[in-house]
């Protein structure tokens, strides 16, 4: 990826829309719209930021091809902290392609996926945690995620890791002048140090907690509706989504395979997922249908165990029972409306968590959106501060976790100061890779690739 030269792309959707965007960055932007570009009313300078009316021209042979607004941007104050121009055209294909295919012919080329962002990032104008943010804002689906990303972007994230490593660095000068002046009293430095570390430490490990919830706001969570047949599954499921997603029937085992649709609850998507009862299968649809269920167990958040109120318990509630009991999981006590049949003893000894419901009247459903939202988020009010949602913030946190960790164990063995530098500093390291100073090349590809074309 070169960055010297101007590249250009299409930022808008593909297709057709109200208005199309294309943009400009690098040194050549403004030279290259000026010559496509015929403004109605000449000036002897274009202004930066206002909005220009004209028309894009073929220079060569003088056609038309669209009405536009252009604008024209100085450096440093734009997006990548280049020069950029962009044109506000008609929002369809053809326009639009041409109107790039235009550019490129008078020297811009074709931007990579990300790299308005990328150069932004590179430039210095913001840090890969803002530049991921970006990314996370635009692929954004609920509004809990979007204030998440807007967040980030806005640096709050960055401000606190930047914080910690500020501290680490006042440590290891701390650390170098015990080591250039031993006789220092080196038991109150000492205490100094080991207190700074400790809050570096402490903080970092409330950073990690985050990522639970953090990756639940993003990603969404799975909840594995399950239960041996007839108890009320598809009803329940279908009283979630509010419509008639599933099959009901009074008869056991018509659900045979996996169905599955998502909810909102808070802003946070659940994927609900409806399954075949379990028992001891009729037949071979049936019995792939229950082996799928089960192999489904370890890999979702949370897990809703139906159980029928109306009914004594079975030998197969408790086979379910046994299934799931290592699993986080609800009982869900449905059937509510009818007469009850299930003893409280049983239900006691089976779960900590539990929630009534009719599946069929509607009722208790609030409540069990609150059970799984709490389950899964916990019941604290939502914290304002920084959350992580990315797994390589959350990894780089770990590693640095344990530098501080090892850092504080070799002050406590008295083991030489040179060893706690060398943990500190590589404490600052992994931090550094998350804001994006010393971030290695392939990482850099592998986040920007990830862009659409023109962000
Ligand atoms: N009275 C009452 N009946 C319910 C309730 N929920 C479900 N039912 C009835 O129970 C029967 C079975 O419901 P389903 O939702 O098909 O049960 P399921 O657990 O999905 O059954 P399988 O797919 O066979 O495993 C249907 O006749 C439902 O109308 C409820 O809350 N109250
Ligand atoms: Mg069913």
């Amino acid at each position: 990826m070169e960055r010297d030269d101007t590249i250009c792309a299409i930022s808008t959707p593909y297709g057709e829309g109200g208005i199309g965007i294309i943009r400009l960055s690098g040194e050549k932007s403004h030279h290259i719209l000026k010559n496509i570009f015929r403004p109605k009313k000449m000036r002897a300078r274009y202004q930066s930021r206002l909005l220009h009316l004209g028309h894009i021209v073929d220079p060569e042979n003088g056609a038309y091809i669209d009405e536009v607004y252009a604008v024209f941007f100085d450096s440093p104050k734009t997006y990548t902290r280049e020069k950029m121009a962009e044109v506000y055209c008609h929002g369809g294909y053809a326009s639009q392609a041409t109107i790039l295919k235009l550019m490129l012919k008078h020297g811009a080329r074709l931007a990579e996926p990300g790299e308005f962002t990328k150069r932004a990032y590179l430039n210095g104008r913001i840090d890969l945690l803002q530049a991921e943010s970006v990314l996370d804002i635009v692929q954004s689906e609920t509004e809990e995620e979007l204030k998440n990303a807007t967040c980030q972007l806005k640096g709050t994230l960055s401000n606190t890791i930047n914080n910690i490593k500020d501290r680490l660095r006042d440590s290891l000068v701390n650390i170098e002048a015990l080591l250039d002046f031993p006789e220092e009293d080196i038991e109150v430095e000492l205490k100094g140090i080991l207190d700074n570390l400790n809050t570096s430490r402490n903080e970092i490990g409330a950073l990690i907690d985050t990522y639970f919830e953090g990756r639940a706001i993003k990603q969404g969570i799975e909840a594995l509706i399950i239960g041996k047949p007839n108890v009320g599954k598809s009803s329940l499921l279908n009283a979630l989504l509010s419509r008639e997603r599933a099959i009901v029937t009074p008869i056991p085992g018509t659900t045979r395979d996996i169905i599955e649709d998502t909810i909102i609850i808070r802003g946070i998507k659940v994927k609900i997922i409806d399954s075949a009862g379990i028992r001891r299968p009729k037949d071979e649809i049936e019995q792939k249908g229950i082996e799928r269920v089960k192999e489904k167990i370890p890999y979702v958040d949370i897990i809703l165990w139906v159980v029928d109120s109306s009914e004594r318990p079975t030998f197969e509630d408790d086979e379910i029972y046994e299934e799931i009991k290592n699993y986080l999981y609800i009982m869900v006590i449905n059937k509510i409306d009818l007469q009850r049949r299930l003893p409280e003893e049983w239900i006691e000894k089976r779960c900590k968590n539990r929630i009534e419901v009719s599946a069929l009247k509607g009722e208790g459903l609030d409540g069990l959106k609150k059970s799984i939202y709490e389950a899964m988020i916990g019941k604290k009010a939502k914290r304002e501060g920084a959350l992580i949602t990315n797994l390589r913030h959350k990894k780089g946190l770990d590693e640095t976790k344990k530098a501080l960790d090892r850092a504080l164990i070799s002050i406590e063995n008295r083991e030489p100061l040179e060893f706690t530098a060398f943990e500190i500093q590589e404490g600052l390291s992994r931090l550094s890779e998350i804001t994006g100073e010393g971030c290695p090349n392939d990482i850099l590809e592998e986040i920007f690739n990830r862009f659409c074309i023109g962000k």
